[in-house]
């Protein structure tokens, strides 16, 4: 297609359209370069994109393309023996205590090769495409050693090469701490130096920690907001998530850009994201297969004007999954949002969970990474249950 091209014919969402419905009718998109160039009304489509060649998507709906802000793509190994663990009674962190968990995926990313582990990436990173995502954050974090650490990274950001996608990458070497070594050593010794190399080879784009009882604790989830204040870069927290250690708060003290997970999180933290302006992420597929029963506190967030977007946590222990459409679905029907809530927790809120202002919405000046569906009602993204009626999906104004 040419320089800039006008798709007519549509129904755009999430909009802030006075049709009660959150979408526009008779929509129209002009796509210049890798930007929307206007968004709207055909009525209202400006004189100069009049000549420009149109292409009608008969009344289907556009959004823009979909944001998973929180996964753990890359990694090697399967964890099926766990989840059988599991479903004849031990719990997560019993496996975790023994050794298993996190430390079996330690294991086999690093006993995997550099092409493993991306093929591996690239066939999870695909099943996303496949449903209109255009923006993936990746997390290290399986590592846990300098090496596999900074491969773990440049793995995500060689999935930038491979296929049409946006990919930020996430420092998590607070996942967990090796057996053989404490916290507190493995942060010295390890984790801090690690992360300042990997800065300084332009691998990270955020910091993370996972804060609970079987991860890190609020006094050393500090040295790593420290170091990573120090380096320049903004961070992120796994919060609450099994039960509540003040995380979410901590991490508001640091301006973070989200608290993800939350199951736990009590007033005080929601009121701490809330002055720090920080997005809830919610995970309903960890809380499914986890088999939680305390939900994230989703009323109180909403009174609290915290934004909440939604996300897989695609990982092979606490979510072996990667679809994001089914995670929609699951943050109306588990967690009780409405649709137009799940659509703006895989957009504009998940946008905002990554510090990105240039995406995840419909508005000139955007980058044109958009999703057109089969249907022409928002409500069906989070309404089917592993269904992706994908028509076309537009990558930085590049239909592919
Ligand atoms: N919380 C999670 O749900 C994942 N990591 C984390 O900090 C689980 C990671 C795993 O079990 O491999
Ligand atoms: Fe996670």
């Amino acid at each position: 297609m040419s320089e800039c091209y006008v798709l007519t014919d549509a129904r755009l969402a999430p909009m802030p359209v006075p049709d009660g419905q959150g979408y526009a009718c008779d929509g129209v998109v002009v796509v210049e370069r890798e930007q929307i160039a206007f968004a709207g009304a055909a009525k209202d489509l400006p004189d100069r994109f009049a000549q420009m060649p149109e292409q009608s998507l008969e009344g289907c709906l556009v959004t823009p393309g979909l944001i998973d802000c929180h996964t753990h793509l890359v990694y090697a190994g399967s964890r099926a023996r766990e989840f059988e663990m599991r479903q004849t009674g031990a719990s997560y962190e019993e496996i975790m205590n023994a050794g298993g968990g996190i430390f079996s995926t330690v294991e086999a990313t690093r006993a995997a090769t550099d092409e493993e582990l991306l093929s591996g990436a690239l066939q999870r990173l695909d099943r996303l495409i496949a449903e209109g995502v255009t923006t993936v954050e990746i997390k290290s974090g399986y590592g846990l050693d300098r090496e596999t650490e900074l491969t773990v990274l440049r793995t995500a950001r060689a999935l930038e090469q491979a296929r049409p996608i946006s990919i930020k990458t996430t420092f998590l070497g607070a996942h967990a701490y090796p057996k053989d070594t404490t916290a507190d050593e493995y942060l010295k010794d390890i984790c801090l130096p690690a992360m300042e190399v990997a800065a300084k080879e332009g691998l990270v784009d955020t910091v993370d920690g996972f804060c609970e009882t079987v991860g890190f604790n609020p006094a050393q989830m500090k040295r790593v907001f420290d170091r990573a204040c120090e380096l320049g870069l903004p961070v992120k927290i796994h919060a609450e998530q099994l039960s509540d250690q003040g995380g979410a708060a901590l991490a508001a003290g640091y301006k973070a850009l989200s608290a993800d997970h939350l199951e736990y999180i009590g007033d005080d933290g929601i009121a701490a994201m809330a002055d720090a302006d920080m997005v809830a992420v919610l995970l309903p597929g960890a809380f499914y297969a986890l088999k939680e029963t305390r939900k994230p506190p989703v009323q109180k967030l909403r009174d609290a004007n915290v934004p909440i977007a939604l996300a897989t946590d695609s990982n092979p222990g606490s979510s072996p999954m990667t679809s994001l459409l089914l995670i929609m679905n699951m943050g109306a029907t588990l967690f009780g949002l409405t649709p137009r809530e799940c659509l703006e927790g895989v957009t504009i809120n998940a946008a905002k969970a990554l510090g990105l202002a240039d995406r995840g919405k419909l508005e000139a000046g955007m980058r044109a990474d958009l999703a057109v569906w089969d249907f022409n009602d928002p409500a069906e993204l989070s309404y089917r249950i592993g269904d992706a009626p994908l028509k076309m999906r537009i990558f930085g104004g590049e239909i592919c």
